[in-house]
């Protein structure tokens, strides 16, 4: 059963969904600058517009009331509210914008989850040197704190980065997200360290000016798929899946919850790699400075957000000099027994999920768990029947209860990727995360529910009145 005042949510991103990239003083971030540097997404498309959620927010907020959400994950767009990066100029159309999504949010019962950072750093902080440069974790913590100051009155979770695996893997390192660096083996760290420095700041600050008086919880949102050895009886296989699972979600979740440092299966990883190709530079992985406040404790909650899993085993590493993949040194495969959804790397591996909130509690000391992302794509021709979807979302909520029935695990909300069809990054429209069917092909960008949503609403509304002790909880579905 799941527990009293569970959050049933949903997810969305401000670059995701609001266009307006240049609206009312809304400053460039970015993903403006990739996608209007022509190459990098599919058919060169770009969120200018997307969702058009900066217009037609009162759309949205109708997906959410026909879904009987009791939580909304949105982000904030930082160059929306401060133009340059700097609290020095702040955009008050951008305040006003987030303000009343905000307060039509709690006007409907419906409870804000607000990520301060979601892949979208201001083009003029990049032009600083964006994540790569110490300075960022100052200016973000300037930001955060001026958001608790503006909005956590209101707001009570918050989200500080989201993944910032991602960002530092797929932005620095492999090149595909913005800012399109290929800094093989070196930028990565250097961002994941920054991100984790300002994470920190960020916590701190709120800790210490706005905790006592708006009682909120702060976290950071970290991805992991579930990883675990091809063949469990092969010693190399069981310490490449290890190190995955080390490389993923250890290097940013260790030194919150565990020792406040990277995981020591990560350091050395990677020393012996600079060793061997006879690397001379600086430490690749950074080292904490005792200058920075600590960073050990500084989150209130586990955010997850968990898409898939990996069988992994020992080797396939490349010839390239210095990599992160070859740090890792470990190859990922699919079970061929997984369905894929609509998207290659989404392996369709429901129990995966309950095995790596297990071991999250386990490792991690039992922390309370928001799922924060946890989705399903669909490409190809539209099916607003999505039964592949539905058939996704109850495997994978049937997992979420067993964890918390027969493992112990303290989860307290899921939240579903996405509330509709948006701008899914490289891969611009072309895949479909959405509850919700935006029909980006039509001037008024209207919103349809799919069959998912309409499963997911049912989900939610059994719960609520299971609650009231109307009736059972999903014993009859499952
Ligand atoms: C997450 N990958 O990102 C993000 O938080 C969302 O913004 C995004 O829409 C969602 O997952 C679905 O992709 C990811 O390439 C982006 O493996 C890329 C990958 C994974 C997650």
């Amino acid at each position: 059963m799941f527990p009293r005042d569970f959050a049933w949510g949903a997810s969305t991103s401000a670059y995701q969904i609001e266009g307006g990239w240049q609206a009312d003083g809304k400053g460039p971030s970015i993903w403006d600058t990739f996608c209007h540097e022509k190459g990098g997404v599919f058919g060169n498309q770009n969120g200018d517009v997307a969702c058009n959620s900066y217009e037609l927010w009162e759309k949205d907020l109708e997906c959410i009331q026909q879904l009987g959400l009791t939580h909304y994950r949105l982000s904030l767009s930082w160059a929306r509210l401060l133009p340059d990066g700097t609290t020095r100029n702040v955009n008050q159309k951008g305040v006003q914008y987030y303000n009343r999504v905000i307060d039509d949010l709690l006007a409907c019962n419906v409870s804000p989850m607000v990520t301060l950072y979601h892949f979208d750093l201001p083009q003029a902080i990049q032009n600083l040197g964006g994540w790569k440069s110490p300075g960022v974790a100052t200016l973000f913590d300037s930001y955060s704190k001026f958001c608790f100051q503006t909005f956590g009155d209101r707001v009570k979770l918050w989200i500080t980065i989201n993944e910032p695996h991602v960002c530092a893997k797929l932005g620095h390192e492999v090149g595909i997200h913005a800012p399109g660096l290929k800094e093989k083996g070196t930028a990565a760290y250097l961002v994941g360290h920054n991100m984790l420095r300002a994470h920190s700041m960020a916590w701190h600050s709120y800790n210490s000016e706005y905790r006592a008086t708006q009682k909120g919880a702060v976290s950071l949102a970290l991805n992991s798929d579930w990883f675990e050895p091809l063949d469990p009886l092969r010693h190399e296989d069981v310490a490449s899946a290890e190190r995955d699972l080390a490389f993923t979600l250890g290097w940013f979740a260790w030194p919150v919850f565990v020792t406040g440092d990277y995981p020591e299966l990560m350091r050395s990883a990677i020393e012996t790699q600079s060793k061997m190709m006879g690397y001379s530079g600086n430490l690749r992985l950074p080292r904490f400075s005792k200058e920075d406040p600590p960073i050990l404790g500084t989150a209130d909650f586990f955010a997850l957000n968990h898409y898939t899993s990996r069988k992994v085993k020992s080797g396939g590493c490349c010839r390239q000099m210095l990599s992160m993949k070859r740090d890792l040194d470990a190859e990922e495969v699919l079970d061929p027994s997984w369905p894929i959804s609509g998207v290659s790397w989404l392996a369709v591996v429901p129990h995966g999920l309950r095995k790596l909130l297990k071991y999250i509690k386990d490792v991690f000391n039992n922390p309370t768990i928001y799922i924060t992302e946890n989705g399903f794509a669909q490409v190809g021709p539209l099916q607003i029947e999505d039964v592949e979807r539905c058939k996704f979302y109850r495997k994978t909520i049937l997992e979420v209860v067993k964890a918390i029935e027969e493992d112990g695990v303290n989860v307290r909300g899921y939240f579903a990727w996405s509330l509709m069809d948006n701008f899914e990054w490289t891969d611009g429209f072309s895949v479909r995360f959405g509850l919700f069917h935006v029909d980006f092909s039509g001037a008024e960008l209207s919103r349809t529910i799919y069959r998912s949503g309409r499963e997911y609403s049912k989900i939610i509304s059994k719960y609520k009145s299971a609650q009231s002790g109307c009736q059972g909880f999903l014993e009859d579905d499952y």
